[in-house]
């Protein structure tokens, strides 16, 4: 007995961190009452974590900055202040708001003070979109909860806490780079920390629709399936599901886990498409119930698109007919400012430029990126690749690194998956093929599959040079074991960049063991916006123009292609990417710079995908 009690005791004693989970995710806050509490935060930059932990342990201190102390009499003595540091903006990562923070990873103690009126018979959950990496949120001095991952939202529960009056939030936000974190050490992307996104509170009511389903069923034109759960597990709650534009109105009762499911057929029902982008509004409405209270009464709507994606051999088939996916990839980064993109404004900006460039389809590279882009793209009729930061080589043999990454892809799939644009769920890019990564990104398919079963999995994969045929230089096969799990293969190949010259794509040959379509979700190379020269000469806008022409002119040769993302839309900011004068910590592959200058490539591009369009059109 006493062994089993020790280790507990242990754990207890010695732990800095206790974790506490958020309250399972609240959906569609977009159309839900909130108060925003966006804008000017208190920020304590605390490299030591002085703030968080006692001076000598590592044990988390209870007077720590959660408590926004303040000295009652000149005798006391309190080390710090949120009321006379300096404000940083939320949402924004703090990286570009001080040019002392550019480069900083560490800890910052965001407070906020707000006056609030509670109201009856309403409960409210402070939501977080995005806080990058690791926080903890406290309440008036109360910790409440704790979040892992930098771009998947969470909320806690509030509703105790909140007095009317002067109330303040604190989190606490660290961006410390961790060996078994998701990502891990190494990024090709800037480690932008803070409050990324809008920080909110929201107001439902007692029980309210925690969450909602709702889509085309696969093989069907006509057929739409869904599910309304409440926010408590009781059987026999009735919810309302109305399509007015339609007609459609069904009354559901929950089962024993409060969730209640619908479906209806209707032959009138448009289609999602990238030349049709169009979206129902759909209202869901739960009644009194028993109690007959308004305080158990909720209403709730979303546009939402219907359409089927689904593979058949090589084919990509949306809504049941064959498509090319011309697509771009897109880190979230603002244009004309750099700095991590929130704002509707930066979504629209970032997205239509992909449509300039004739793309129906964008990789949100290589992480959930903010709701905003999810619902322009639904708007503005692009196909999305959304992805997880699993990338290159985490620690596939650590079960707390699986959990993280399986956390982190549930959020994404909770949050997004009503956006029609969403057609793939990736889960990951260029990770090294061995049995424990491939065991590890099995799981992380199979948590997909059984959240969703109406989107494609892809990851981006790397082509193997296993055996002596691979090694010829003209034979590439997509063979990685992996592609057995997935619905879509992904490839990022840097021919005529890290790997030969631009000339060598024409030679080559791109073989796959897989009865699968083909996305190349990467290929590109640097140019610096206004640099010129011979094509041959690194860095010039003419030598990415020349690798554009002969990749594309590769890419015609693939039989089973179905789609590329090449690498990619706007230059970025890495700190891998040192050379002074070119990069300046950009990574310069970008089609368009970071101040929003379009380089010759993008044209080549523009003209290709131009050309696939026409054909896409005539074949069908
Ligand atoms: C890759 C990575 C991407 C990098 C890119 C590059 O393969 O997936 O994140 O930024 O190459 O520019 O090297």
């Amino acid at each position: 007995m006493a062994a089993k009690i020790f280790p507990l005791v242990l754990l207890v004693a010695t732990c800095a961190c206790l974790a506490q989970p958020p309250a399972p995710l609240i959906t569609n806050v977009e159309h839900r009452t909130t108060v925003s509490l966006n804008g000017p935060w208190h920020a304590i930059v605390d490299p030591y974590d002085t703030g968080l932990k006692d001076y000598r342990s590592h044990v988390r201190s209870k007077d720590g900055f959660f408590q926004n102390a303040k000295p009652q009499t000149p005798q006391d003595l309190i080390e710090y202040s949120f009321d006379k540091s300096e404000t940083l903006n939320v949402p924004g990562d703090w990286n570009t708001q001080r040019p002392s923070l550019l480069f900083y990873e560490g800890t910052i103690w965001y407070e906020k003070s707000f006056s609030y009126r509670p109201k009856p018979h309403t409960r409210v959950f402070l939501h977080v979109s995005a806080a990058n990496y690791f926080s903890i949120v406290g309440l008036n001095g109360t910790v409440i909860c704790d979040h892992e991952g930098g771009f998947t939202s969470f909320n806690c529960e509030v509703t105790p806490l909140l007095h009317e009056g002067e109330n303040f939030v604190v989190i606490y936000v660290n961006n410390t780079r961790k060996a078994d974190g998701v990502p891990t050490l190494s990024t090709d992307w800037w480690n932008y920390g803070g409050l990324t996104r809008d920080v909110q509170l929201i107001e439902v009511s007692e029980r309210f629709i925690q969450d909602s389903f709702i889509h085309l069923v696969a093989g069907t034109r006509d057929q739409v399936s869904g599910w309304v759960k409440l926010s408590d597990a009781t059987a026999n709650q009735r919810a309302t599901v109305r399509i007015p534009e339609l007609a459609i109105e069904k009354t559901i009762a929950t089962n024993n886990a409060g969730v209640a499911e619908f479906s209806f057929s209707d032959k009138r029902l448009q289609l999602w498409s990238p030349e049709h982008p169009k979206l129902y509004k759909v209202e869901i409405e739960t009644s009194a119930g028993e109690s007959g209270t308004d305080a158990s009464k909720d209403k709730l709507e979303d546009e939402i698109g219907f359409r089927t994606i689904e593979t058949r051999g090589h084919d990509i088939l949306l809504n049941g007919t064959p498509i090319f996916l011309r697509g771009v990839s897109i880190h979230e980064e603002a244009p004309y400012r750099s700095g991590r993109a929130n704002s509707e404004e930066d979504s629209r900006t970032l997205l239509g430029w992909a449509k300039e460039l004739g793309a129906n389809f964008v990789r949100l590279a290589h992480y959930p990126h903010n709701e905003h882009m999810l619902r322009m793209a639904d708007r503005m009729g692009l196909m999305v690749w959304s992805e997880i930061p699993v990338y290159w080589d985490i620690k596939w043999d650590n079960p707390a690194t699986l959990a993280n990454a399986q956390n982190q892809l549930t959020e994404n799939i909770t949050r997004d998956k009503n956006r029609a644009s969403i057609v793939i769920w990736s889960v990951g890019n260029e990770t090294p093929v061995n049995d424990a990564r491939t065991k590890f990104m099995q799981a992380l398919v199979k948590t997909a599959r059984s959240m969703d079963s109406t989107r494609l999995l892809g990851a981006a994969l790397q082509v193997q040079h296993t055996d002596a045929q691979h090694r010829d230089g003209t034979t590439r096969i997509i063979d990685d074991p992996l592609g057995a799990d997935l619905d879509i293969l992904g490839c990022n190949e840097y021919i005529g960049w890290y790997e030969g010259k631009p000339e060598d794509a024409e030679k080559a040959n791109w073989k796959s063991p897989y009865d699968k379509p083909l996305i190349m979700s990467e290929f590109g190379g640097s140019a610096q916006s206004g640099l010129h020269g011979n094509a041959d000469a690194r860095f010039t806008e003419e030598y990415q123009e020349d690798l554009y022409k002969h990749q594309t002119a590769m890419l015609d040769r693939i039989p089973f292609l179905r789609g590329t993302s090449p690498w990619i839309l706007m230059d970025f900011r890495s700190p891998r990417r040192l050379l002074p004068g070119i990069q300046d910590f950009y990574n310069r592959k970008g089609l368009i710079s970071d101040r929003g200058e379009k380089k010759k490539a993008f044209y080549v591009l523009q003209k290709w995908y131009r050309q696939k369009e026409t054909t896409d059109h005539s074949a069908h």
